[in-house]
């Protein structure tokens, strides 16, 4: 609940943070981050009173649920109470979404009461298919938290490269670490040439991986790591070839395709395959201090379980029908292991095929389905569907839009109910996630374009229990795109490109739709090959395509200002997805 009112809280270097004994932490990030806005430097002081001119900050004993929190400012103080630190940490986040970026000395008056409907409000990034340096995971883990995420699954295995330092198993990073160099499409990327040296890569030592946990701990997120067995596994099976079923040898994946294509499952009959994984993951679960490990458990091709003589006979000995209850009786083996360690284990939702481990948490990908499923055997679910919670597929048109292989625009993701059917218990629905898939982000400045601003939708469906408003919210990601860029944040700014779609009618003419996310905005088009500007035909309704038309250029405009790209798009293209290299079309 928020209620502004007509007051203003003037910051300046006499303002001090006042808070509680115990919330020291918060009080210095708070500081640090109003320095960081506004350049005045406040200090910090345990107190149990609040004083006029001041931010107080407390650690209350109310009932609340958890991570629930309560801000009030006025022109005389601002008052934030919580019955937890990382409410407290929330509220933090919310003050600082107050200082206007025109005027960072002044706060308006308002009163919030905030509540998350989930406990489990997640962003995944896959540090395997590119790699993300340690200062770069930082940054992204601070943004996280400032808008309210409290998990972050770090993808730190997958046939791109092994990215976790184990100490039992060394080549997993001297040899996993690494793929040769390859630029251009994903998927259609050449494999290694005899003798390419493998250069491209990394990964992060024990020192540096408690170093994140740390930092993230510190702004109130958990950090989940993924092994992901057993399929996606050709980098731990180039460190260790004796653990796949054809021997090898195996080559680190460089963005080829791979699905029954490149061998790149464990051989699950194998008992050096589950002596291996006890080593790593007794090393993974003393790194991280979550309840839980992820496993993945997702895309693991049958073809070579089928192929192998060994694991046909293993799988009579041990009564397991199909390849499907031989996944299942792997990931029973790995929730033994973890329990061992005392964690838990999460998996993507093909954990569920061929009988679901008794304790697993499932994290639906495939749509909601997998986490209905789940539900309905009553075990814990997180929601993470493809392609609306997939922050690595295309947010605006394919011509425009760096090459995905498919689309959630920001309405999609917003829009999207995530909740389970009303038949099933609501409490076992943890939370939701967005998740960066990284194999068409190759940097930084890329990772953030993908994530923003999709994240805040995700974001907001995570915290707001009380319904959806469009218009509010693309008011406040207005508002935080100016924030963003203070910030020096790259975002996405699709939403001011029209979605453009074609049709035909019975007689075979077609027409073209363009939509609009925002109202106020104008597209002005042209099908003759020129640049079109606002003296262009504005587009009003659809438009008929005219005989010997290629492709259709267009621009949008607010308030006689271009907002949107030049956009140019090949009209037999329209409403086909990705771009696909010529060569293989
Ligand atoms: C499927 S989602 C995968 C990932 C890919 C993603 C995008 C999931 C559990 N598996 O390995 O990155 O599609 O290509």
């Amino acid at each position: 609940m928020v209620t502004l009112n007509d007051s203003k809280f003037m910051l300046n270097k006499g303002t001090t943070i006042q808070h509680s004994k115990s919330l020291r932490n918060e009080a210095k990030l708070l500081s640090d981050k109003i320095f960081e806005w506004t350049n005045l430097k406040l200090d910090i002081e345990e107190n149990t009173q609040p004083s006029d001119g001041n931010i107080f900050i407390e650690l209350t004993k109310s009932k609340n649920k958890k991570e629930s929190y309560d801000l009030q400012s006025n022109s005389k103080r601002i008052i934030i109470r919580s019955n937890s630190k990382a409410g407290v940490f929330y509220a933090n986040q919310s003050l600082l979404q107050l200082i206007s970026v025109d005027q960072p000395y002044l706060i308006n008056g308002i009163t919030i009461s905030d509540t998350p409907k989930y406990a489990w409000r997640g962003l995944m990034l896959d540090a395997s298919r590119h790699f993300q340096t340690l200062e770069e995971v930082k940054d992204f883990i601070d943004l996280m938290s400032h808008y309210k995420f409290n998990r972050f699954h770090w993808h730190l295995t997958d046939d791109q490269g092994w990215r976790v330092e184990i100490k039992a198993l060394p080549k997993l990073t001297e040899i996993g670490a690494y793929r040769v160099p390859r630029e251009g499409i994903w998927w259609y990327r050449p494999g290694p040439t005899e003798g390419e040296a493998a250069t491209y890569g990394g990964f992060y030592t024990q020192a540096q991986i408690k170093e994140v946990v740390a930092y993230a701990a510190a702004r109130h997120i958990q950090v989940i790591p993924e092994i992901d067995v057993p399929g996606h596994s050709l980098a731990l099976l180039t460190a260790y070839p004796e653990l796949g079923t054809t021997g090898g040898p195996y080559q680190v994946n460089p963005g080829s395709q791979f699905f029954n294509v490149i061998e790149n499952t464990v051989d699950p009959s194998n008992p050096k395959v589950y002596e291996y994984l006890d080593l790593i993951l007794k090393e993974v679960a003393d790194l991280f201090p979550c309840e839980y490990i992820h496993v993945g458990g997702d895309e693991a091709t049958k073809k070579y379980w089928k192929a192998d003589a060994g694991i046909q006979a293993f799988m009579k000995t041990n009564k397991i029908n199909d390849e499907k209850e031989l996944q299942s009786y792997f990931i029973k083996r790995m929730e033994t292991i973890l329990s061992k360690y005392g964690k838990k284990l999460i998996g993507w939702d093909e954990i569920l095929e061929g009988g679901l481990a008794e304790t697993a948490t499932v994290m639906s990908w495939r749509g909601k389905d997998g986490g209905i499923a789940a539900a309905k055997q009553n075990r814990k679910v997180i929601m993470s569907p493809a392609p609306e919670y997939y922050l690595d597929v295309l947010q605006g048109d394919p011509s425009i839009e760096p090459a995905t292989y498919s689309m959630s625009r920001l309405t999609d993701t917003y829009h999207f109910d995530a909740t389970l059917p009303d038949n099933l218990d609501q409490s076992l629905l943890l939370g939701l996630q967005g998740n960066l898939w990284t194999e068409e982000v190759p940097n930084q400045r890329h990772a953030q374009y993908m994530t923003w601003p999709r994240a805040f939708a995700i974001s907001e469906s995570a915290w707001n229990g009380e319904g959806k408003n469009w218009p509010d919210f693309i008011n406040r990601v207005e508002d935080h795109f100016d924030r963003l860029d203070k910030m020096d944040i790259n975002y996405a700014k699709a939403i001011y490109d029209p979605a453009i779609s074609i049709t035909q009618d019975s007689t075979g003419t077609s027409f073209i739709e363009l939509k609009h996310e925002v109202d106020g905005l104008k597209t002005y088009y042209t099908f003759d090959d020129t640049e079109p500007d606002d003296h262009y035909p504005l587009y009003t309704k659809r438009l008929q395509v005219p005989l010997g038309a290629y492709a259709i250029r267009l621009r949008t405009y607010r308030d006689g200002e271009p907002i949107g790209r030049l956009t140019y798009t090949e009209i037999h293209r329209i409403g086909k997805g990705k771009r696909i290299p010529a060569n293989q079309e």
